[in-house]
């Protein structure tokens, strides 16, 4: 019986660890009706602690015939990533986020590569695409949105990122905290803090001597739903640091700077959010200074691109691809 009892106490032991161990690498769900400024700063941005704020969107859906009504025949530059290179050691890769091959678009053009399936077959992305100047700005809650979380400076305005289910959005971080809002369907986010940067394998800060923006210092070498310890060996400690969630329609995710984040849209069907970009807290740290070195050392290419383009016959596309890239 002793032995029993040890056996069951050990068990318990195990199962309330583990429960410990998905406590914390969860992310907190708060309703929106809950959070204050002052609770949503000292809570998570002074601290950098990402959260997920849910009951944002009490009617509307941002499906493809209400996109097509509200953004018709504006155009977006889209990326065409292809699927072949998620097949392919990262390390071969040519190009990563923004700097893979784009071309523009009329909103209604890209809907119908969706329905026809073209955009899932080549994984065709619409991503970060600024709604300035839209009428979907002025939707809902979206003006009231910085003011409820006491997110006061924000640095780009509203963007895009809609695709085909099945898209996945590398694993980078970005210098600035985001706000990402699910508009339709699902996404799953996997998140690594910033502490663990030298344990997923970043890009070089110097490969940008090379290639320019087309491949950056703060994407990821690694895929973390598919390790490759025997290349990756640190990989193994990030994975103890991971954290996932998924966000439905309606849910915003905080992702604070620094914090790395892999994004995939469920389903099979269209996905859309649209994210935001604010000032973070004022902190020095090495993951924003390897962006600014890295910046640095593309300045000469992006310098010459822009020079190119500036005298093609397509000046102002070829020039906004390019700022779209930065
Ligand atoms: O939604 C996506 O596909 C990516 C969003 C993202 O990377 C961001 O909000 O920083």
């Amino acid at each position: 019986m002793p032995a029993l009892n040890l056996v069951l106490g050990l068990l318990l032991v195990t199962s309330v660890a583990c429960d410990m161990s998905d406590l914390v690498n969860s992310i907190p769900r708060v309703d929106i009706l809950s959070v204050t400024p002052e609770t949503f700063s000292d809570r998570y941005q002074k601290n950098g602690n990402p959260v997920v704020i849910t009951g944002l969107l009490e009617e509307g859906d941002w499906n493809l015939e209400y996109l097509c009504d509200r953004l018709g025949d504006r155009e977006f530059i889209l990326r065409f990533y292809g699927h072949e290179r998620y097949k392919r050691d990262k390390r071969q890769w040519k190009s990563i986020g923004s700097g893979v091959e784009s071309q523009g678009m009329p909103f209604v053009k890209y809907a119908e590569l969706l329905r026809n399936r073209q955009a899932h077959e080549q994984d065709i992305y619409l991503a970060k695409c600024s709604l300035k100047d839209t009428s979907l700005t002025h939707a809902n809650f979206f003006p009231k949105l910085g003011e409820k979380l006491g997110l006061k400076q924000p640095v780009t305005d509203f963007n895009l990122w809609m695709g085909p289910g099945g898209h996945i959005e590398c694993l980078h971080y970005d210098t600035l905290d985001s706000t990402l809002i699910q508009m339709h369907g699902a996404k799953k986010v996997v998140l690594f803090p910033p502490s663990q940067t030298f344990n997923l394998y970043p890009f070089p800060v110097f490969g940008h001597l090379w290639h320019g923006l087309k491949l950056r210092c703060w994407f990821s070498r690694v895929y973390p739903e598919q390790p490759d310890f025997k290349s990756f060996p640190k990989l193994q400690v990030a994975l103890d640091r991971k954290y996932e969630v998924i966000i439905d329609r309606g849910e915003l995710l905080y992702i604070p700077a620094g914090w790395w984040h892999e994004v995939t849209a469920l389903g099979d069907e269209m996905v859309c959010s649209v994210n935001r970009f604010w000032r973070s807290r004022n902190q020095f740290s090495w993951t924003t200074l390897r962006v600014y070195l890295g910046f640095l050392c593309a300045a000469p290419q992006v310098l010459l691109s822009l020079a190119i383009a500036f005298f093609s016959p397509n000046r102002d596309r070829e020039i906004r691809k390019i700022l779209q890239m930065i």
